[in-house]
């Protein structure tokens, strides 16, 4: 059996994950491609459960240290019941949020220490990493004004706007530290042009056609 591949899409707040999982899981599977789309943290009852508790803005205040934890509690029941099964199957499985939110959330956000966030990846996933990593970026307003729409805000999204800057220059810099694997999606433009960019990208993995110029990789960018 072929191992299938592992797709994870990153970005901050509201910049479209979501919306555009589900396309590119319709994209796959016009393609015959058995596809587990799944989310972090979550993906599982257990990781479920603590994700519920991360998000709630009303738990107990919530160390930056526990939280670390908690997301790679979640993050290593996942891959052990969902994401590494579903690939051994020949699955593709594409994931809302992965180990990249980790270190621009608790990294960049939060501050906690990169070589710490390193030492759990390397525990909790082995040589586990994504295939290849879709980034949505936009200015962190774009974003917050997207998620605003839905009403209420929970626990991360209550943070201040220097939080999500600082979220979002961690995650360029991972693209930078990994061109090869995580392409960056202008995401502040008509979801109709953030999705073309998107099927380039996948047609690319797929061995079908080649990339635009809406896509890019790891270079140093600015950030508006
Ligand atoms: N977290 C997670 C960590 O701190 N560390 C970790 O290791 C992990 C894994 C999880 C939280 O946990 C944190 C980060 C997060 O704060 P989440 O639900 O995964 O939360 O993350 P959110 O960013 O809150 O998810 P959202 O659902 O808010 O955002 P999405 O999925 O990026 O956006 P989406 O697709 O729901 O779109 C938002 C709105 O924008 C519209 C959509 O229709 C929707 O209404 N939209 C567009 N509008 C115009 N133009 C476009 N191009 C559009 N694209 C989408």
């Amino acid at each position: 059996m072929i191992r299938g591949k592992f797709i994870t899409l990153e970005g901050g707040e509201g910049v479209g994950k979501t919306t555009n999982l589900a396309f590119i899981k319709d994209y796959l599977e016009q393609h015959d491609i058995s596809v587990v789309a799944t989310r972090e943290p979550g993906g599982t009852k257990l990781a479920e459960k603590l994700r519920q508790l991360l998000l709630d803005k009303k738990s107990e205040a919530i160390s930056e240290q526990t939280e670390l934890l908690m997301m790679f509690a979640a993050r290593s029941q996942h891959i052990k019941h969902v994401i590494e099964p579903a690939l051994a199957q020949g699955k593709w499985v594409l994931c809302d949020r992965f180990t990249d939110a980790t270190y621009a959330y608790q990294g960049g956000g939060r501050n906690m220490k990169i070589s710490v966030i390193e030492g759990l990846e390397n525990l909790v996933q082995g040589n586990l990493r994504p295939d290849l990593t879709l980034l949505l970026d936009a200015p962190v307003e774009v974003g917050i004004e997207r998620a605003g729409k839905r009403g209420v805000f929970d626990r991360f999204e209550s943070e201040q706007i220097s939080f999500f800057e600082s979220v979002r220059r961690a995650y360029l810099l991972q693209a930078e530290l990994y061109p090869e694997r995580i392409k960056i999606v202008k995401a502040n433009q008509p979801l109709a042009d953030v999705q073309r960019a998107i099927s380039d990208v996948i047609r690319t993995l797929l061995g079908l056609g080649g990339m635009n110029n809406a896509v890019s990789s790891g270079r140093r960018r600015s950030l508006k």
